[in-house]
């Protein structure tokens, strides 16, 4: 627990009081207590340590109890039994900007309002009105941010922030008062989904660089500024923050904002353990004299005098990679070099936009030494998807290609076979076996029992012309739950039988998840990233498919399309032979 914690603990209980009616008094000690520990620029452990958190203006004795227990052992009883005491849904208010404690207090008291919902009500039926200090203007500024904080609920794939969020770096990085500039937060550690983008800059003139972030025509509003802090909403709804750092501060800022939260925690543990404390401006001995560390000027400089090796992004999620980079154990992640082709894409012969021989040139643009075409079968109507007669033309066709030798990259003859809904497939094995491989998908029929599904998708699994599962729980991010199925299951059949899982590129699936790969790849899975592509365009998703893998701590030698095409054709023959 950090000063930021404390700090926000502190407004909390102060709201809660007030919501209760204690008297104000008690309720400024607790403000008063919240900015002044905002404002102390050393790590509140030392303070502890040392004894001078009395020291602190506004931080009474009963405060300071409060805050070293919080620090100390990370929680209060004093503020869990008052955040029981108070009713949820105002809690929720609490959240909605312009609304302080007093206010929401004052509506409680008059009509009972206490969630967003009958606030809203009360706003739009007049009811508001008639409370002393709600004049239109007010309610106006209400409304509109209820319609913000929902707006700002809303997180965004990380393929969609990407192009925002690397333009912004770009201009920003060509200021001549920016030294240094990163993109921190979840969007570095390549979550699939962002809530916002944490800009990050090491500059001597943070007056300068908030004005001009400001001014920026991709912003459309901005919601909060001090000194050296910005909040902005983006145009197309995403929020951002910008802070700015003296340049000795950035390596230890950048650590903190990339977090996450909980790799923070346990990152700030080991330094207590080393006899350091370790925040956003830097580490310094626990308990020694004012003697300071030497200044770590990168985030490699840091992990080092933690004794760590160097944990990327990617793994900054919870404690395993701490344990991994401590012992030297740290996993040699794959990278999109690595890619030699792919799997699973469409064509115009189901619903792909592209013919053959562009995604084939498509391919080779991207070096790639093979390209496995695999369009839709017939089941899939809703995707052209094609019946015998198309399918063996398309591997005709592809032959003559390859035969061709137009192209240096040579095209794979694969097929998205429909799984159906009692786990046979779309094809029987006298048509499957005319190809070098097969991905089998569901895409109908997702209502089932998670029972029903699991066996469902282990009878595909069993099939012997299954090379792969495609998007394994058919998740579209943001929009759709995944369907019912037990994962654990599918992936220790898939292991048994010699399968591999795809782990599907399309920025919205990117299924299966990265948080089963690190087990499931220890246990024995091989994964594939595929694209999924519908154009040539889409081949590039592949780079979303890489950070995924990277997040589930997969190598080189965990993903079929690193290896070379000799390794490949004889990889997908063995494992046709075996169903002889
Ligand atoms: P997001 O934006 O929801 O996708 O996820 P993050 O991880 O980008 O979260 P965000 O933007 O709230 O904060 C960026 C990082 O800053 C976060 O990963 C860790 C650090 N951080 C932010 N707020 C706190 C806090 O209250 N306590 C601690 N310990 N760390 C924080
Ligand atoms: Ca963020
Ligand atoms: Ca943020
Ligand atoms: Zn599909």
């Amino acid at each position: 627990m950090d000063k930021h914690d404390v700090a926000r603990i502190l407004e909390d209980i102060a709201l809660f009081l007030s919501i209760q009616g204690e008297n104000p008094f008690k309720v400024r000690a607790y403000q008063n207590a919240a900015r002044s520990i905002e404002d102390i620029d050393e790590a509140i452990e030392t303070l502890i340590a040392e004894n001078r958190l009395k020291d602190v203006p506004g931080v009474g004795d009963k405060i300071r109890w409060k805050i070293e227990a919080l620090v100390l052992k990370g929680s209060l009883p004093f503020y869990e039994k008052l955040k029981k005491e108070v009713p949820p849904g105002l809690l929720e208010l609490m959240d909605v900007p312009s609304l302080g404690a007093k206010k929401v207090k004052q509506i409680y008291d008059a009509f009972e309002i206490q969630s967003v919902e009958q606030l809203v009500e009360a706003c739009e039926n007049g009811q508001l009105s008639t409370l002393k200090g709600f004049g239109p203007k007010t309610i106006e500024n209400i409304l509109r941010n209820i319609e913000n904080l929902k707006a700002y609920g809303k997180r965004m794939l990380w393929w969609d922030a990407k192009k925002l969020a690397y333009a912004m770096r770009e201009k920003l990085s060509k200021l001549k008062q920016v030294k240094k500039v990163e993109i921190a937060g979840s969007f570095r550690r390549k979550l699939e989904t962002v809530g916002d983008l944490d800009f990050l800059v090491a500059s001597n003139d943070p007056e300068f660089v908030m004005n001009w972030f400001s001014k920026q025509p991709s912003v459309e509003k901005v919601q909060a500024r001090g000194p050296t802090k910005s909040s902005v909403r983006l145009k197309g709804g995403l929020q951002a923050d910008l802070r700015v750092v003296p340049e000795e501060e950035f390596a230890y800022a950048l650590l903190y904002f990339t977090g996450s939260k909980d790799f923070d925690i346990f990152l700030r543990q080991r330094a207590n353990q080393l006899g350091f404390t370790l925040n956003e401006y830097g580490m310094q001995p626990l308990l020694g004299k004012r003697k300071k560390n030497p200044v770590c000027k990168t985030e490699e400089a840091i992990f080092q005098s933690l004794k760590l090796s160097y944990i990327p992004p990617e793994l900054r999620e919870g404690a395993a990679s701490i344990d991994a980079a401590e012992k030297g154990k740290l996993p040699k992640l794959v990278e999109e070099q690595d890619l030699r082709g792919t799997f699973h894409c469409h064509t115009a012969d189901s619903d792909g936009h592209n013919t053959l021989t562009e995604m084939a040139a498509a391919a080779e643009e991207l070096k790639w030494e093979y390209l496995g075409i695999a369009d839709h079968s017939k089941s899939s109507y809703q995707a052209n998807g094609m019946d015998e007669k198309r399918l063996f033309n398309q591997i005709d066709r592809i032959k003559e290609i390859n035969q061709s030798r137009k192209f240096k990259v040579y095209l794979l003859a694969g097929l998205e076979c429909d799984i159906l809904n009692d786990g046979t497939l779309d094809f029987p094995n006298e048509v499957l076996k005319h190809l070098d491989y097969v991905i089998t998908s569901v895409h109908r029929s997702f209502k089932m029992s998670e029972k029903e599904m699991t066996a469902r998708l282990i009878k595909a699994i069993e099939n012997p012309f299954t090379t792969m599962i495609g998007h394994v729980t058919g998740r579209l991010l943001l929009r759709r739950d995944p369907y019912l199925v037990n994962l654990p299951k599918i992936i220790d059949a898939c292991i048994a039988n010699g399968k591999i899982i795809e782990l599907n590129a399309y920025p919205s699936r990117l299924d299966m998840d990265w948080r089963f790969w690190h087990h499931a790849a220890e246990k024995g899975l091989m994964c594939s990233i595929n694209p999924d592509a519908h154009s040539t365009d889409e081949l590039q998703y592949c780079s979303a498919g890489i950070n995924c893998a990277r997040k589930g701590w997969l190598e080189k030698k965990h993903i079929l399309n690193t290896f070379p095409l000799a390794k490949v054709k004889s990889y997908l023959l063995e494992n046709k032979q075996n169903t002889h």
